[in-house]
């Protein structure tokens, strides 16, 4: 069996990047190790930047985002008691954000990927990466009971944090940044009606707390919760009066609780791998960078990684061209990073760190009173929340 290009995981950054090398007229095969349904179930980001809009489109997969999704101007942060409202398309000439979850993104991308009649391999076992520092690279893995090897020029590692892309990489070749917070993101999923028209960051003496949405009728809440703490603790009932404490008196009033649809913990941390190419191996989304959820940057960033991955292909395939794939990793990487910078900040902001102490948390409200009043500070803000330029200035 033999592809141009070996995408392993059918995340958001391996199905985006097969429907762009497909566009493109370059072969690639999906390899998986979940099954489509279980992809689809995992609750996760909510916000899509301009890039990601744009290359959804470029995608040619776009078609539902625009008619289901919600376009946003602005975020309101909550601190002191009383909310402020950062206008997003004020600040940055214009741009906006989209409210659009990612499992719908991957559920348009899994369908064009079938009615193209592209092959993915899901519920693949013991997928393992050959040859990438050489000019054979291989794919061997296990499907319905068969073992396969998958021939290939290149390996797209596509397969998240704990995929085994980054896991085959020699411990010389790569170097590893991280950071792991010191709390998690309870988070609920619920069939009612957002309490605000656009997303409310709350910082709160009990802790974070965000409102964000999936559409007009859904809605999905986040709460700060200690790293011991575990799902099985919070009742529905139990989050809603939580949130309800970390909320003001207006949003209080319009809150609308309803059953969970889905509730979970996850952990936070900065991590970042560098380099993010090996040989005939690329690393794409999170299987080369994490970033904690408060900026709404992991999803955008798979996406930018996937830009650039893309291009390079397209340009090896179509021009003979080394210098796209040869950049890649550097290109990449000064995106991460800002991204890492901003991702970090946000969350140093707006969460309770009951170890800085009473000066940590008079710096924090220092900053949030600065920001909400300096047009510069709110500046800074909004043009990361949209999304820095592709193109490094
Ligand atoms: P993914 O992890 O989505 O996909 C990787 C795929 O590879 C998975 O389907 C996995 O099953 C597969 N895989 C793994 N190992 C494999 C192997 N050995 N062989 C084959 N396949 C393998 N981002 C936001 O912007 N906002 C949020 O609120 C937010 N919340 C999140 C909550 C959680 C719990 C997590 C984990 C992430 C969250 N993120 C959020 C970030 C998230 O959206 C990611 O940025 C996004 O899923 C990245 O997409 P991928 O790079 O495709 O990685
Ligand atoms: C979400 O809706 O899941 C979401 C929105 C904004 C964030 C993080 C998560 O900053």
């Amino acid at each position: 069996m033999r592809t141009q290009v070996a995408i392993i995981g059918a995340g958001p950054s391996g199905l985006l990047l097969g429907q762009l090398l497909y566009k493109a007229g370059i072969d690639n095969i999906i390899i998986e190790r979940q099954s489509g349904e279980y992809v689809l179930g995992r609750i996760r980001a909510g916000i899509l930047e301009q890039v990601t809009m744009d290359l959804v489109d470029q995608a040619g997969v776009g078609q539902r985002m625009h008619e289901e999704g919600l376009v946003h101007e602005g975020i309101e942060l909550l601190f002191g008691g009383q909310r402020h409202r950062i206008d997003l398309s004020a600040l940055t000439d214009g741009k906006k954000v989209m409210v659009y979850g990612q499992t719908e993104l991957t559920r348009d991308l899994m369908q064009a990927r079938q009615d193209a009649g592209l092959t993915t391999y899901y519920s693949a076992a013991n997928v393992r990466v050959h040859g990438f520092d050489g000019q054979t690279p291989s794919v061997t893995f296990e499907h319905e009971g068969q073992s396969h090897t998958l021939e290939c020029d290149f390996i797209a590692g596509c397969d998240g944090f704990h995929g085994v892309c980054r896991a085959s990489v020699p411990q010389g070749a790569i170097t590893e940044y991280e950071k792991v917070y010191p709390f998690g993101w309870l988070g609920l999923l619920s069939d009612t009606p957002p309490v605000s028209d656009e997303l409310i960051y709350a910082n709160t003496p009990r802790g974070f707390a965000l409102c964000s949405q999936r559409s007009l009728t859904r809605s999905r809440y986040y709460l700060q919760v200690p790293l011991s703490d575990k799902v099985e603790n919070w009742s529905d009932d139990a989050f809603w009066a939580e949130l309800r404490k970390r909320l003001d008196g207006e949003a209080n009033e319009r809150l609308v609780t309803g059953a969970s649809l889905e509730k979970s913990i996850a952990p936070l941390r900065s991590f970042v791998a560098e380099p993010l190419r090996f040989g005939r191996m690329f690393l794409a989304g999170d299987a080369g960078h994490i970033v904690p959820p408060t900026g709404a940057k992991g999803l955008n960033l798979a996406a930018s990684d996937v830009a650039y991955l893309s291009q390079g292909f397209i340009e090896y395939y179509s021009e003979k061209s080394q210098a796209g794939l040869d950049h890649y990793s550097q290109r990449a990487l000064a995106r991460i990073w800002k991204a890492e910078r901003f991702s970090w900040w946000f969350t140093s902001m707006m969460h309770h760190f009951p170890e800085e102490g009473a000066f940590g948390q008079r710096m924090q409200e220092a900053e949030l009173a600065y920001l909400v009043q300096s047009h510069a500070a709110s500046t800074a803000l909004a043009e990361n929340y949209v999304g820095l330029p592709m193109q490094a200035r």
